[in-house]
């Protein structure tokens, strides 16, 4: 509900020009299932987060710039920014800046449930777009996802079991399957739904594991159970040079 208001709000305030004036109208995003798929690449979509519901702040002073540069230079595949302020503390101005400072794909991370917010998206620079089965029925992943890939942009979608992934998975309007490792309810991580859930998903999505994931072995175990996307924030976000800590493990 936070989320209606505030996209209600900006609605009224922001001209139905936002895209025509937009710097990247007219451009075409970069396809974060292509990076994933590279071999010269790690795989990582390496996450700007500050905060989190679970975890209250993480990093509250990491810059975007030194971060996300220092991420991509790690040979991270793209980049996920969290754009919602409430749960996560972040901005659309932290991804125009990753935007301007970074060559590789950009996923906007946020709780999109409006066609505004992907024009918004594709407006500040975005490749593609987070869609959460667990907050949409299946005809709002459609008409969402079908309406950003009508953009350019990419489409991620967010299950967390076969119940989602069966009632919202769509082929035209989606383009990258993401399990969520977290359990939405009680916050506990388990790496066995994306073991569990991989060969649910059929092979023509590119498949992303996400949350909880901590170390290199892990990565090599979902890697060997079919998922070229791993999704990382905390692991890298809690240590005062995020960047470092990529590094490190790639
Ligand atoms: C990253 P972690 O455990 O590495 O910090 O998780 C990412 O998966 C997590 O931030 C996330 C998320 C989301 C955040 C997954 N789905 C939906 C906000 C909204």
């Amino acid at each position: 509900t936070h989320k209606r208001q505030e996209v209600a709000e900006r609605q009224s305030l922001v001209p139905t020009k936002l895209l025509e004036r937009s710097l990247y109208f007219g451009s075409t995003p970069l396809s974060l299932r292509k990076y994933l798929l590279r071999e010269d690449l790690s795989g990582i979509i390496a996450e700007f987060k500050r905060k989190s519901p679970s975890k209250g702040w993480i990093n509250p002073h990491a810059p975007v710039e030194r971060t996300t540069i220092g991420y991509m230079q790690a040979g991270a595949s793209g980049l996920s920014i969290l754009t919602d302020t409430e749960f996560f503390g972040g901005k659309n101005e932290d991804l125009t800046v990753a935007r301007r400072f970074n060559f590789c794909p950009i996923l906007r991370k946020d709780f999109v449930i409006d066609d505004y917010q992907i024009l918004e998206a594709k407006s500040i620079g975005a490749d593609a777009v987070l869609l959460i089965a667990a907050v949409l029925s299946a005809d709002e992943v459609k008409n969402l996802g079908q309406f950003a890939r009508s953009l350019g942009l990419e489409v991620l979608l967010e299950v967390h079991n076969a119940e989602e992934l069966d009632r919202t998975l769509h082929p035209d309007a989606v383009s990258l399957v993401g399990v969520n490792n977290r359990n939405l309810h009680d916050f506990s991580v388990s790496l066995e739904t994306s073991v569990e859930l991989a060969q649910r998903i059929p092979s023509e999505f590119v498949k992303v594991t996400e949350s909880g994931l901590t170390s290199a072995a892990d990565l090599v175990q979902l890697r060997n159970v079919g998922y070229r996307g791993f999704l990382m924030g905390e692991a890298f976000m809690r240590h005062s040079r995020p960047e470092k800590a990529c590094a490190a493990l790639v």
